[in-house]
């Protein structure tokens, strides 16, 4: 709206009292954002944050100041209560894995649905298809405003005690899982014994033989040298993945100006773009350059043949069944086709 001044003076008080009004705005800026996640750089998952908070200060000219807590500190190392801290404000931004998120939004369970996502292709094309759209959509009417997709990456088994290939190799094994019960469901009926820990409490549970075995992104066993915590049997069977989502509480967003907010997101897109790229250096058929590192480290890897993978996702199948009516039929019928169109 235009508005007409009777006299310079009036002008000028209205342009005093705009000065005002954006310096008030920029003052409302914090000093500091804190950013959460689990683990921090050199894992794919911390550099895919750090590269967003280093993108965002230059391109703000150091206006605005992220700082990222791993260890899920802000939530005292509980990573499952991430996203309802985020909701709440406590926490203003996270790269948060869709396992620990999905206690609050079940349909990010749909990456764990037991062997939905046969390869990359398939996990691009559910975070860059209709599924990460309508997944968005969901997670912003929870309160958090998500930007971008990153990568923890495809979770293989790994154990202290034996070659696992087939689902009766499981059997009795003491398995730490994440936060989410269909991971409890999936190897319960693997015939395995699975219990619920951070990431926090895994690595002494490792290390003291308080369970045998556990399931993670290959980048996170070279990382954490798992193989020093008795991990000596690897076996491939990419029965899930977990992206990560570049988040940032609601209330925290409101507080960006229209532009910084298309910055915080641009940049999140690049950010997500390098720590997908990283989560997936030296695991793919073309680059298998950290297999060849971890069996020269003394670890076994087992890789299974189609029938063999098929009896683990024939073992699987009744938990699949059931989640896919806690997500929803209708974005797991989504999510199949897209796995199908890849
Ligand atoms: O806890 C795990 O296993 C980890 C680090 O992969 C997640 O936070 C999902």
């Amino acid at each position: 709206m235009m508005r007409v001044f009777k006299t310079a003076a009036g002008a000028v008080a209205a342009a005093a009292l705009m000065v005002t009004a954006l310096s008030a705005q920029a003052a409302d800026y914090k000093e500091e954002y804190k950013v959460s996640t689990v683990v921090p750089a050199p894992f794919p998952w911390g550099l895919a944050a750090e590269k967003w908070v280093e993108l965002v200060r230059e391109r703000s000219d150091g206006r605005i100041n992220m700082k990222v807590y791993p260890g899920a500190q802000l939530v005292s190392g509980d990573q499952t209560k991430e996203f309802a801290a985020m909701r709440q404000g406590i926490i203003d931004m996270a790269v948060g894995s869709t396992i620990n998120w999905s206690p609050q939004v079940k349909e990010l369970n749909i990456f764990s649905m037991p062997f939905l996502m046969p390869d990359y292709a398939a996990l691009d094309a559910l975070t860059q298809g209709p599924v990460g759209k309508e997944l968005f959509s969901i997670i912003e009417k929870r309160g958090v405003v998500p930007l971008g997709w990153a990568e923890n990456g495809f979770r293989e088994l790994t154990n202290s005690k034996l070659d696992v290939k087939t689902p009766a190799d499981l059997n009795g094994l003491k398995i730490r899982v994440v936060g989410s019960p269909l991971y409890l469901d999936t190897f319960t009926a693997l015939g395995a014994n699975p219990t619920q820990m951070s990431w926090a409490d895994a690595q002494p549970a490792l290390a003291t033989g308080a369970v045998d075995g556990q399931e993670n992104p290959l980048s996170i066993f070279t990382v954490a040298k798992l193989q020093n915590v008795g991990q000596k049997h690897v076996t491939l069977w990419g029965y899930v993945a977990d992206p990560l989502i570049f988040g940032v509480s609601k209330r925290v967003w409101e507080t960006f100006t229209p532009e910084d907010q298309d910055l915080l997101r641009k940049a999140a897109v690049d950010a997500g773009v390098y720590g997908v790229e990283v989560a997936r250096k030296g695991i793919t058929a073309q680059d298998d350059s950290t297999l060849k590192d971890i069996e020269g480290m003394g670890v076994t890897i087992t890789r299974l043949s189609d029938a063999e993978r098929q009896a683990f996702v024939d073992a699987t199948r009744g938990v699949y069944e059931k989640w896919a009516k806690e997500i929803g039929p209708d974005l797991v019928k989504t999510a199949e086709e897209s796995v199908a169109n890849r």
